[in-house]
């Protein structure tokens, strides 16, 4: 993708560790790189299709003078955020903050902080079988939303579905969404517990009975496997209930272990 630079913008400010560099401030020097298209706007030369790099730059010093934090990491990551979630043209921000008066008592040049972070796109299986369904998936949808950090893209219709996997129980309602989001995929599935226990989940028999559960189906192209998560995820070729719902919204989009598309998935499975 494209880029836009801004380098080395000095900032006063009073980030620091030790007390006396939260009273007597120091130097900062920053530098945003900007992953966009600048396609449209390099074609019209219309500032609308671009993000303004004067902007950014004054955006970046309100944020700097106006805050105290210890750690470089956090000036960097909230630099990082405050410009994804204002600028939407922007898909990646990577953000390098460095101290050049830094007290470490020795010779050095600086230290510095780099970081990169994005948007990423995930899919997600939304069920509920206990109650007012329809009303705790949408319930689930609107929480999402209203997550700075996310941003609900496109919505499948619902779909009954019988239970699949053995137990004796009442018959699902499933659907699936796309999301935006700057979340990593552990905040994400925290984020989808938590939005499970508001809908009063109990997780009492395996596979059985929920109000709601929210399954991360995928994750831009990233394979994952850790003890409490695994993306793609393992079983979602095998469900139609899940398929059906996800080739409504995104028939092209590919497993990213197999290849085959959510569309070929679901005929596989007919
Ligand atoms: N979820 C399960 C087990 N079985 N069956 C249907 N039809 N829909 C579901 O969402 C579902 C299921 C475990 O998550
Ligand atoms: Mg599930
Ligand atoms: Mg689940």
């Amino acid at each position: 993708m494209d880029k836009i630079k801004i380098k080395d913008l000095e900032v006063f400010a009073r980030h620091g560790v030790f007390p006396e560099e939260n009273f007597l401030g120091q130097k900062f020097v920053i530098s945003a790189t900007l992953h966009t298209s600048t396609r449209k706007a390099g074609l019209t030369d219309e500032l609308e299709y671009s993000i303004h790099y004067g902007e950014v730059s004054h955006l970046i010093k309100k944020i700097v003078e106006e805050n105290t934090w210890k750690l470089l990491e956090k000036v960097a990551e909230e630099l990082a955020r405050a410009i994804l979630l204002e600028y939407p043209l922007a898909q990646q921000a990577d953000i390098k903050i460095k101290k050049p008066w830094a007290p470490v008592g020795l010779p050095m040049d600086t230290v510095s902080v780099e970081i990169s972070r994005s948007w990423h796109t995930a899919y997600i299986a939304l069920g509920s079988n206990l109650g007012d369904k329809k009303a705790y998936l949408d319930q689930a949808v609107a929480l999402l939303q209203k997550d700075p950090d996310c941003q609900v893209i496109r919505v499948s219709d619902y779909l009954v579905t019988e239970p699949y996997g053995g137990v004796e129980q009442d018959d699902f309602l499933n659907g699936a969404l796309e999301l935006r989001t700057l979340l990593s995929p552990e905040e994400l599935l925290d984020k989808l517990h938590e939005i499970e226990q508001n809908a009063h989940r109990e997780r009492l028999i395996h596979w059985g009975p929920r109000t709601l559960d929210l399954d991360i189906l995928l994750y831009d192209d990233l394979v994952l496997d850790t003890p409490d998560l695994h993306i793609p995820h393992i079983e979602m070729h095998m469900r139609d209930f899940v398929l059906i719902p996800l080739a409504e919204i995104a028939p092209w989009k590919r497993h990213p272990l197999t290849g085959q598309t959510v569309e070929q998935m679901l005929k596989n499975l007919k």
